[in-house]
């Protein structure tokens, strides 16, 4: 049984009074502790920002990937030990601008692993640049004059990529993300869940505020098999018309459970021991 107390580490959060990380930090222990999540059946990987700064809050074997590569190095640990439970803990621009390639071919490849997505509409960490979910005409310091693209939809994205989990949930609402959470966990294959995050200090925009008055869940009859009213839904977004919730769930084998090499035996139950090549080697010389 894991306690609250287990979760925590010598280092004191230093994100932001009123960040949401704050809050998706929360969530996650709540998740945690629920479920029995410990060292023993669990690892957590982040990408570089300051979602990123969880791991070192959070007493959970973890590791800190390059920018943009939380998701590789998750599907990585998977692949090695697939009776772990796997988070790669995401921002909006190491997921969706730097490791965006890598975010298409996981949905696509239903990798077991639980992608959490701290979407704050900014590059946070580097003091607030536009990132991939900021709106268009949005003003920041690399797009003063308003930002001229439009941002990318992750839930839509992951739907048209493959996606069998596709939930969003609200960093304020903790008992909410703390369900979703724990919802994406129990999906056999790959769970995208993208986290509205508000960065208090840079994103002035879309914060607290905004989403307690825009967003609601979506309805208890909400269909999740229908992937055609999962992505109409998806494309919502404005004044009270942001959805949360599970919008598209389907059953699909999990890339992990279609490996023969690991169907009975994680890899690293394998005896690691170096085979002599030799004869290999001469036969293919
Ligand atoms: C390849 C690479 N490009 C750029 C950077 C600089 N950098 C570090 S954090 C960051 C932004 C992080 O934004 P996001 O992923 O949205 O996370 P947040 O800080 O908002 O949580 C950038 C651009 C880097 N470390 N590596
Ligand atoms: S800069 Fe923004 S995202 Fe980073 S800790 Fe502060 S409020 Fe949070």
């Amino acid at each position: 049984m894991t306690k609250l107390t287990d979760l925590t580490t010598k280092c004191s959060p230093n994100w932001c009074p009123g960040c949401g990380n704050l809050a998706i930090w929360g969530a996650f222990k709540n998740a945690a502790v629920q479920k029995g999540w410990d060292n023993s059946n669990t690892a957590i990987v982040a990408g570089i920002g300051c979602h990123g700064h969880i791991i070192n809050f959070t007493r959970i074997t973890s590791f800190e990937g390059l920018h943009g590569r939380s998701i590789p190095v998750a599907t990585g640990i998977k692949i090695a030990n697939h009776k772990l439970n796997v988070f790669a803990f995401t921002g909006d621009g190491d997921c969706l601008g730097e490791g965006g390639n890598h975010f298409i071919h996981a949905c696509r490849r239903n990798h077991n692993i639980n992608i959490i997505i701290h979407d704050n509409a900014i590059y946070g960490l580097t003091t607030g640049q536009t990132s991939p979910t900021s709106p268009h005409g949005y003003k920041s310091k690399s797009t003063p004059q308003g930002n001229p693209d439009y941002p990318l939809n992750p839930l839509a994205l992951a739907i048209a990529s493959g996606a069998t989990f596709v939930a969003r949930g609200y960093a304020g609402d903790i008992q909410g993300t703390a369900d979703l959470i724990v919802k994406a966990s129990e999906h056999q294959g790959v769970s995208i869940l993208d986290i509205l995050q508000p960065c208090v200090t840079f994103n002035k925009e879309l914060n607290h505020t905004f989403y307690q008055k825009n967003s609601y869940k979506l309805d208890q009859n909400h269909d999740v098999k229908n992937k055609e009213i999962a992505f109409k839904k998806a494309l919502e977004w404005g004044e009270k018309q942001i959805p949360l919730g599970v919008f598209y769930e389907t059953d699909e084998p999990a890339y992990e459970s279609q490996l023969p090499q690991i169907a009975n035996n994680p890899l690293i139950d394998n005896n690691p021991e170096r085979k002599n090549l030799t004869d290999l080697f001469d036969e293919f010389t």
